[in-house]
């Protein structure tokens, strides 16, 4: 750091501030993590340097000897985790890797059928404004108006209707379990390739508490960043059968250079996952989940779908007379960091919309426990209750500071900028 501090100051503040801001508030946005130490330190490294085009053993570039050494661990090491035959680790993003699946066997204007953006999909599942959905005719599929839940009788309904050439299995915004055998068979009815995007539940699937789409999925992809606790990047996991036809649309189809120095950091956070104390992590993230939504629903809070099977809930304000806009702004004055989310049929707009989705993944590393879900989900009523005022707003994020402070994060890295005031 004292390099960064003697060439940029400004940055150097940044990252400061940026240290200051993720350590005293509470990170709720279901989507983000806190890496490790080990993790950062991975991809901070020399790795960063280096050019690698092309795959182990079979590189475009000289002095690959250590490229070649981190990238086969990562490839092992996920195999393992998933029980997977094949794993392409390159991707830079979970998007990426939704690309070159979606290259490797499709054709442009190909039928995909998926989960609507607007129920808790995602974007590079065939949404209007992203290149899956300029590229290809998409059909959604969405949740039941009553259960909330995903409607396997209109995915069905859909796919004999629509014959799609892949149906995309996952989600960014739902909060139960989900059923990746219906999901193949339906798949099978129609011939059609099953991708399975679990970003979301990776580390709930590689840790045995959400069940693995691995035996029946073509292909699976995800990122790392998310309960897999990661960098920010993604993966495909696939059969020997797709090997190179998924290799060659990673490299050279969608992406150049591997980011080498992210590689290594997936590396050593597959094999952080692969320890029993992941598998508990995973395990208090569910827990906490729960405890969490109960004590929303405690206070009368309408949760999506009733409640929640994995590590996020989406709350639904609309009977409270707010919007998630307004909700995610005033959580964030009082130190609480969680993202409007639009719920299923929502009436707002995309910008506004009527929910807001938290998770307890980021808590959970902090070390955060059911106790203190319980204390955490009374700070987020007090707050929503009292419609954002700003006595109640301020006695939350004092307190908010108290609670992070007994459950600090970072202490070496925020250790390296004391030593530099
Ligand atoms: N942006 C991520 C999320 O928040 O779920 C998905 O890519």
């Amino acid at each position: 750091m004292r390099h960064l501090k003697e060439t940029d100051i400004e940055v150097y503040n940044a990252i400061r501030s940026e240290l200051e801001r993720q350590t005293t508030q509470l990170e709720m946005i279901a989507s983000e993590n806190f890496a490790s130490e080990a993790v950062m330190e991975a991809e901070g490294s020399v790795f960063m340097n280096k050019y690698a085009e092309g795959y182990p053993n079979k590189r475009y570039y000289g002095g690959c000897e250590y490229m070649d050494t981190v990238e086969q661990l990562a490839i092992d090491r996920l195999n393992i985790l998933f029980g997977s035959e094949y794993a392409n680790v390159q991707p830079h993003s979970g998007s990426q890797a939704n690309m070159a699946v979606y290259f490797s066997v499709l054709q442009p204007g190909d039928t995909i059928l998926s989960m609507n953006l607007a129920h808790g999909g995602h974007l590079s599942h065939g949404a209007r404004v992203n290149f899956s959905g300029r590229f290809y005719n998409i059909v959604h599929y969405g949740v039941n108006r009553d259960t909330e839940t995903i409607d396997f009788d209109e995915v069905r309904r859909l796919a004999l209707e629509h014959r799609p050439r892949m149906i995309v299995v996952g989600a960014s915004a739902y909060p139960r379990t989900i059923d990746f055998v219906s999901f193949r068979m339906i798949a099978d009815e129609v011939n059609a390739y099953m991708t399975t995007d679990i970003a979301h539940i990776a580390g709930l699937v590689a840790s045995g508490i959400h069940p693995s789409p691995v035996p029946f999925a073509d292909f699976v992809t995800s990122t790392t960043h998310k309960t897999m606790r990661g960098p920010r990047g993604g993966f495909i996991l696939s059969r020997q059968k797709y090997a190179k036809l998924i290799d060659s649309q990673v490299f050279p189809g969608i992406q150049g250079g591997p980011l080498m120095h992210v590689i290594a950091a997936k590396a050593v956070a597959f094999k952080e996952a692969m320890s029993d104390e992941f598998k508990f992590y995973q395990q208090r993230i569910v827990a906490n989940a729960r405890v969490l939504a109960q004590t929303l629903q405690n206070a009368g809070f309408r949760l999506v779908s009733g409640g929640t099977d994995n590590h996020l809930m989406l709350v639904d304000l609309s009977a409270k007379g707010l919007t998630g806009a307004e909700a995610e702004g005033m959580l964030e004055r009082a130190g609480i960091t969680v993202n409007k989310n639009a719920i299923p049929f929502d009436t707002q707009p995309p910008r506004v919309t009527s929910g807001i989705r938290i998770g307890t993944p980021a808590l959970t590393t902090r070390g955060l426990g059911e106790a203190e879900m319980r204390e955490v989900g009374g700070y987020i009523v007090e707050v929503l209750d009292s419609k954002g005022d700003e006595a109640v707003v301020r006695r939350v994020r004092h307190n908010v500071k108290g609670l992070c402070e007994r459950f600090p994060l970072y202490a070496d890295y925020a250790a390296l900028f004391a030593s530099l005031e």
